[in-house]
């Protein structure tokens, strides 16, 4: 293809790998960067329901951002190409970064090939970068102890990083080089002739030759991997999901850090007990009286760490949404009560704090069942 050719169309960069593993993290410093260079770009997020925080994170950060939200981008290819569309109607990105769901494989077959076959003419398509939570990582390939997942949440996990044009370590601040040469080691090993990086959003290590490249290779046209979408559907359906939004208003100002902090810590404890691993839970407290981008997020991708606090509120609030999205391996039933028990708990830790649950839905995956699947691109 022609230089003129490609500066014609606008670059699709797909993002994934497992729940948790940065990706909007990574998105939002790619976004960023690009953003400085002068190049105008729209994000595409993508969940199984409602009520999205990555879509609430990214538009605070002032990023131009479509959701797509009740099913994942392969099931929804014509929502993909809509919202790409609209994106298009209001800021004509040159560059599209899209979020698949973590739980989501197959992405280059029902994705990347039939944008490429049907959409060939408006897009340039990166190679798929798969994101890896190296602690994660190191836990699912037996390397180091800790809470785990079943076989068939990690035949997700593993056919993820097959279908990986890049193969990312992710959160490369977490490990010494030890342990680092450890993971590369094992992904080599198990995944060979993958090109495997590794970077830091935290500390911008290694991301301007990841970015390097997503920004300006073209994905390779191999064949598509084989996927047990029986497997596949199982794997998911031992995920429970949950997503909801909460009215919190207060007659006295209340420090939102120590709410979110508290409300993640007991549901962890909760899901602790019941030895139900969490995949991620995210928060968003966005603020009725904020100014626009003033929003607080907490984190939880382990249940043996300590949920962050990614965005902060400089000054106390007195009522906001706040938005729950919680992805573990547990009944989506357990979900829902651990969630109303520790509103409950944890509002009743700020004296006026009333939390009313405005939207609430709790569920497991369905059975992917793709628009179009290519086995070549
Ligand atoms: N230490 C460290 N933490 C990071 C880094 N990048 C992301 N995180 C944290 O990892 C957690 C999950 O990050 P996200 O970007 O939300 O992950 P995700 O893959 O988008 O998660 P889902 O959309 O739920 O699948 C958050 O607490 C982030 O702050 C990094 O480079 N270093
Ligand atoms: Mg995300």
């Amino acid at each position: 293809m022609s230089d003129s050719e490609m500066k014609s169309k606008a670059r699709y960069i797909m993002i994934g790998g497992f729940l948790g593993a940065g990706k909007t993290t990574a998105i939002a410093k790619l976004a960023k960067r690009l953003s400085e260079q002068g190049l105008r770009v729209g994000l595409i997020t993508n969940d199984q329901g409602q009520n999205l925080v990555d879509t609430a994170m990214l538009r605070a950060q002032g990023f131009a951002t479509e959701e797509i939200p009740g099913g994942c981008f392969c099931c929804r290819f014509n929502s993909l190409v809509e919202a790409a569309k609209k994106l298009t109607d209001q800021s004509r990105p040159e560059v599209f970064i899209a979020e698949p769901v973590g739980s989501c494989t197959d992405l280059v077959a029902t994705v990347t090939y039939p944008l490429r076959r049907l959409y060939g003419e408006n897009f340039t398509v990166a190679p798929v970068s798969v994101l890896v939570d190296p602690i994660r990582a190191l836990r699912v390939f037996g390397l180091e102890q800790g809470g785990n997942f079943s076989e068939k949440v990690l035949y997700i996990y593993n056919k993820q990083i097959e279908e990986a044009g890049l193969v990312i370590i992710s959160k490369r601040d977490l490990l010494d080089d030890g342990r680092l040469e450890l993971l590369r080691n094992a992904l080599a090993a198990k995944f060979p002739r993958k090109e495997i990086m590794a970077v830091s959003s935290r500390t911008g290590a290694g991301l301007d030759a990841w970015f390097g490249k997503i920004t300006s290779q073209e994905q390779a046209a191999r064949p598509a991997m084989e996927v047990d979408y029986q497997v596949y559907a199982e794997g998911e359906a031992l995920l429970g999901w949950l997503n909801a939004s909460v009215r919190l208003s207060a007659t006295e100002a209340f420090d939102s850090d120590q709410f979110l902090r508290k409300l993640a810590e007991e549901i962890q404890a909760k899901l602790r007990a019941e030895q139900a691993e969490v995949a991620h839970l995210k928060m968003t407290l966005s603020p009725d009286e904020a100014l626009a981008g003033e929003i607080a997020v907490v984190n939880l991708v382990r249940n043996d760490f300590v949920p962050e606090l990614s965005l902060r509120l400089e000054e106390p609030v007195r009522g906001g949404e706040l938005m729950i999205n919680l992805r573990a391996e547990a009944a989506p039933e357990f979900l829902a009560q651990v969630v109303r028990e520790v509103l409950a708990s944890a509002s009743g830790r700020f004296p006026t704090l009333q939390a009313r649950l405005e939207h609430l839905e709790h569920f497991r995956p369905g059975k992917p069942n793709p628009t179009h699947r290519f086995k070549t691109a």
